[in-house]
């Protein structure tokens, strides 16, 4: 059939022509739009959140100890209303939530997804790129949360923990929003990376890139040097190394806006390694293990790069609690390696 020229590929025909094709079942397919539905929410509210009265803080601090910013407490509750009304979502665990939450609205799927509705909230107020991360693992018996009277988690909650504590390998499908000058929308099945972007024109993500390879190694980091002192010595040897202008006459270049979606997609385009280590006073490190460092890793591996925690995949690391934190270095494959090498 001649193409018109006008057919552009949306999210939600990709995602129909992976379940036709087997990559993933319907059920799989519905959690996955009502994801993007929730991402197209998120953006419009990032966007309008100083006309909206929608900056600064809620006035409560988060599981991680952290003050909840009025946009981290509603694309929580944005998240978890699409992945309820999606009917397919068995639990949720969340970075703003401090226990998994299991579904009772879902009556098949039962899928399993974990995310951080707005990471680098901290730039929301500076109109810095944001980002929502998730990952989605596959669906177990149910299990209903609920706790004792003491508060203490009861059996079927423990359950959920560890139905819902899965190491980065069981990963069905991740992805992320970046909320920046273009809002684009990046997942993976474990058959490639694709991104899309959002056009406002008619409200639909639009295939922008397809099969997203990593460059093999490239000349930027993405680190916090403000911990420098924090950090131990084969550490900072590395990264004295890295400003060595060498032959090339030609230093590596530092770039961080303190924001890991924006930050990693960056590298993801462009090569080089975003590091977060350990430091002393954070002694694995800041990010979060399950919503954050497992479903960039899965991306990265399926774009060609590596994701480590400074000695071992990220992937393989089998988790022991919902907000566990590792050290998380990502990016080209060349560039992981060779960290990894100056902390053996
Ligand atoms: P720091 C945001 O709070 C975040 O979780 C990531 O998005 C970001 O890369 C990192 O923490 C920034 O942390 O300590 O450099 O401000």
């Amino acid at each position: 059939r001649k193409k018109s020229g006008y057919e552009i590929e949306t999210l939600t025909n990709w995602l129909l022509k992976q379940e036709q094709t087997g990559t993933i079942d319907a059920e799989l397919t519905i959690v996955i739009s009502s994801i993007s539905m929730a991402c197209k929410q998120i953006a419009s509210l990032v966007q309008r959140a100083s006309i909206s009265n929608l900056t600064g803080v809620q006035g409560a601090v988060n599981v991680q100890g952290e003050d909840q910013k009025k946009l981290d407490v509603v694309s929580n509750e944005v998240f978890s209303s699409c992945l309820r009304s999606s009917g397919r979502t068995g639990i949720i665990a969340s970075e703003e939530e401090d226990v998994p939450v299991a579904v009772e609205e879902s009556y098949s799927g039962n899928y399993i997804v974990v995310f951080d509705p707005l990471d680098g909230s901290s730039n929301i107020d500076a109109a810095v790129s944001t980002g929502s991360i998730f990952g989605i693992y596959s669906p177990n018996d149910e299990c209903f949360a609920d706790t004792e009277d003491d508060g203490t988690l009861d059996s079927a909650q423990q359950r959920c923990v560890v139905n819902v504590c899965q190491p980065g390998n069981n990963l069905l499908a991740a992805g992320y929003c970046m909320y920046s000058s273009s809002v684009i929308f990046v997942v993976t099945l474990g058959k490639g990376v694709y991104a899309f972007t959002l056009d406002p024109m008619f409200g639909e993500f639009v295939l922008t890139q397809e099969k997203i390879q990593i460059p093999k190694s490239g000349k930027i980091y993405s680190f916090n040097e403000g911990n420098y002192q924090l950090w131990d010595d084969k550490l900072k040897k590395y990264m004295d190394d890295l400003k060595d202008p060498g032959p090339t006459g030609k230093p590596y270049s530092a770039r961080y806006i303190g924001s890991l979606v924006g930050d990693f997609h960056r590298t993801l385009l462009y090569g080089g390694i975003y590091g977060y280590p350990r430091d002393k006073k954070s002694k694995n490190g800041k990010l979060r293990l399950l919503y954050e460092c497992a479903p960039m890793s899965f991306i990265v591996e399926q774009a060609g790069g590596k994701g480590s925690d400074g000695e071992k995949r990220v992937l393989d690391i089998e988790p022991t609690e919902i907000h566990q934190r590792v050290p998380l270095y990502i990016g080209s494959t060349d560039e992981v390696e060779k960290l990894e090498k100056y902390l053996a």
